[in-house]
């Protein structure tokens, strides 16, 4: 009987040929037995997956996999994936619960979250995946939060403002014995200079960076504006931290300052949004590509479809610094907003 494979197991092989660690080699293999059709045809590629998935699980670990041989993951979707990452109690599943549809457990006692739950935070016509973890804390942390941590694009560091600085030198210190160095995110650097095309701001090592090492770049959230003194804290707080780190407060009760998570994440991802066009037809702005700050047209078309990255001949491209239509080349850079209309 044929086995009649799809095009999205071949995609997931393709992956598992190209897979250089055993954690990215797991990955492609489980999704490859998720994907399969799943009929007599295919019983003994099933067997074959499955044996193949087991002995890579019995491996000794790896590098990359850590001491329990390969990561937890939870897949990335949307615009990026943000780790709340923060003491005991001090409010990271209220705020995935006001931000997105998720409904992670909200409770007074601290260490009330045991498991990972994500959740979508829309901003604009994108949204960002919010990540709601267990706390980190002196107690026992289990491992696949910090491989989840470590997986983040971006952290948002939740601190009580009632104890900040406590609470942010236990999770830098904590985390640190993981290998795990949060890194602040600087609004002035990243405008003063966009990374290269095709490079995000947090590749451009500012220091030496030790291999192996996790450098994840974070934004400080303060949780409990809405409490006594939360605001005079906040005059002294600001000048202790200010220089440092990016920091918003916000009142997860009354919905105070959420609306500044979004534009804060916006900009510390360091992505712009582009639109495409057919010719003749009006843009589809209903769905963005989401883009690296400094990616040219060509990325654009890579992003979309490898053949039509190939066969480009040129782009017309409405936007803020070009005139309406404007031929350009596929080295163009693209800013936020642009419409883009590709020509093969
Ligand atoms: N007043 C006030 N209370 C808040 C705020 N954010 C969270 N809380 C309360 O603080 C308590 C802890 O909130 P959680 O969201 O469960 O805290 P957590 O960080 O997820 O806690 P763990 O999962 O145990 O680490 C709950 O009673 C919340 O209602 C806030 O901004 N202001
Ligand atoms: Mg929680």
């Amino acid at each position: 009987m044929p086995a009649n494979l799809t095009p999205v197991y071949k995609e997931a092989e393709a992956r598992y040929k190209a897979a250089v660690t055993g954690e990215e080699k797991l990955a492609a293999l489980e999704e490859m037995l998720r994907v399969i059709p799943k009929h007599k045809g295919t019983e003994k590629l099933q067997a074959d997956l499955r044996s193949r998935i087991s002995k890579l699980k019995r491996a000794p670990a790896g590098k990359a996999g850590g001491a329990h041989g390969h990561s937890y993951r939870i897949p990335a979707e949307g615009a990026g994936q943000v780790v709340l990452v923060g003491p005991p109690n001090t409010g990271k599943s209220a705020l995935v619960a006001r931000l997105t549809h998720a409904e992670p457990l909200v409770a007074e006692y601290p260490m009330s979250t045991r498991e990972a739950t994500p959740g979508m935070m829309p901003f604009g016509d994108i949204s960002f995946q919010l990540v709601d973890l267990p706390p980190v804390c002196e107690e026992h942390v289990e491992y696949w939060v910090y491989d989840l941590i470590r997986g983040g694009d971006l952290a948002w560091v939740v601190l009580s403002v009632d104890d900040p600085l406590g609470g942010l030198e236990l999770v830098e210190r904590l985390l640190e014995k993981k290998a795990v160095k949060l890194v602040p995110w600087r609004r002035a650097a990243a405008a003063a200079e966009p990374p290269a095309p095709g490079k995000h701001a947090d590749d451009e090592p500012a220091e030496e960076r030790r291999p192996g090492w996790k450098y994840l770049s974070s934004l400080l959230v303060l949780t409990g504006l809405d409490r006594p003194q939360a605001r005079e804290d906040l005059t002294i707080l600001a000048e202790l931290l200010g220089a440092d780190w990016v920091w918003t407060a916000v009142a997860s009760v009354t919905g105070e300052g959420l609306g500044a998570l979004g534009d804060l994440t916006f900009d510390a991802r360091g992505i712009i949004r582009v639109y495409t066009k057919e010719p003749g037809h009006d843009p589809d702005l209903e769905r963005p590509f989401t883009l690296p700050v400094g990616a040219t047209v060509g990325q654009l078309a890579r992003t979309i479809h490898g053949e039509i990255a190939e066969h480009l001949k040129y782009a017309r491209l409405w936007g803020k610094t070009t005139f309406d239509g404007q031929r350009v080349k596929s080295e163009q850079v693209l800013t936020d907003g642009d419409v883009v209309e590709l020509r093969a």
